[in-house]
């Protein structure tokens, strides 16, 4: 699949660049609250990756599924979520999106199409598979899409839902953010081939690489990927390349990474870069860009308040909505 060339519409900019900003706003306050001991466990921030999720989730319609990973926030804020009660759930409140009980990495809410973050890295691939296959019973015309990072490809769920999306001929998005390291861990030391794409080959599946710090180039790519995905009933896989300026999660002392490294790739932030793209296209100006910024600002401020004032779920509560027996 050619990579889908660059369009500079003046409304898909603006929503992407307005969801980059509230994700960018949310998580900075997430990290903020945490630190503050308001907000309890672990999370995984995605700042810098903002563009994948905005540009891939700005190219999906309200009925087509989407999974996340651990790292989910900025993909359920751009696939729709009601800010207020997301927030809610990171901090644990009774209003959350799952009531409370399941925090930063499992966010889910099925009226928008979130069908889960996860946890535990790669089911997002296989839940898909089974979304999609689904809707093709239906005859539905839509997709389901998965996120899932560099690491996640290492694991057999990714080969056997590369490989059973690929037979059954089933309409998922897989999406791999390539930020180039599981954890700690350099992808070039636990691949001899480190080149993600290749990995659609022995499936013979439709791929495509993309810039993933650009949102207008992940958006174009993700909307001709679906519209493949949905004429041919086939799978696409998608390989967004971009970086975590955030750590892994709350507990990294950022040891394995250089400072230049992470300031290079600071020079590449994906707002800073549409911003750029826009000004010199003449889509807005720098005083629009700083009122989008305040709006932002505002939401998650309003959001946070809306969180802080909620109650915690009630101890009694605790087996409630749990299916396991
Ligand atoms: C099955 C499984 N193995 C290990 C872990 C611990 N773990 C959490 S995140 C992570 C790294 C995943 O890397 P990647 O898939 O590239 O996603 P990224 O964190 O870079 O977004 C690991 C190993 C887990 N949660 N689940
Ligand atoms: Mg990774």
């Amino acid at each position: 699949m050619n990579t889908a060339r660059k369009n500079m519409d003046e409304t898909i900019s603006r929503k992407l660049l307005k969801n980059m900003l509230l994700c960018r706003k949310f998580e900075e306050n997430v990290q903020y609250y945490f630190s503050l001991g308001m907000i309890h466990g672990t999370c995984h921030l995605g700042i810098g990756e903002e563009a994948t999720a905005a540009g891939t989730c700005g190219a999906l319609l309200p009925d087509d599924d989407m999974f996340a990973t651990h790292r989910g926030h900025n993909a359920a804020i751009c696939k729709g979520i009601d800010i207020n009660h997301m927030m809610a759930e990171i901090f644990g409140k009774s209003t959350g999106v799952c009531k409370g009980h399941g925090g930063s990495m499992h966010i889910a809410d099925k009226d928008v199409g979130i069908l889960g973050a996860n946890g535990i890295v790669g089911p997002s691939l296989a839940l898909a598979c089974g979304a999609a296959f689904a809707h093709k019973r239906r005859n539905e015309k839509c997709v389901a899409l998965a996120f899932f990072g560099d690491g996640a490809t290492n694991e057999g769920i990714f080969h056997e839902s590369m490989n059973l999306a690929s037979v059954w001929g089933l309409p998922v998005l897989f999406i791999c953010t390539n930020n180039t390291y599981g954890m700690s861990t350099h992808i070039s030391k636990v691949m001899k081939d480190t080149n993600l794409i290749d990995r659609a080959v022995p499936y013979k599946m439709k791929s495509a690489e993309v810039d993933g710090n650009d949102a207008l180039l992940v958006y174009n790519t993700v909307k001709e990927a679906r519209s493949y995905a949905i004429e041919n009933s086939e799978p696409v896989f998608i390989v967004e390349d971009t970086y975590r300026i955030s750590g892994h999660s709350k507990s990294d002392a950022n040891l394995y990474r250089t400072k230049e490294e992470i300031s290079e790739w600071k020079k590449k932030d994906p707002i800073l870069n549409l911003e750029k793209q826009m000004l010199e296209a003449g889509l807005c100006s720098t005083e629009e860009i700083r009122q989008l910024e305040a709006e932002a600002a505002d939401t998650v401020k309003a959001a946070v308040a809306y969180a802080i004032e909620s109650p915690y779920p009630k101890v009694e509560d605790i087996y409630e909505d749990v299916y396991a027996e």
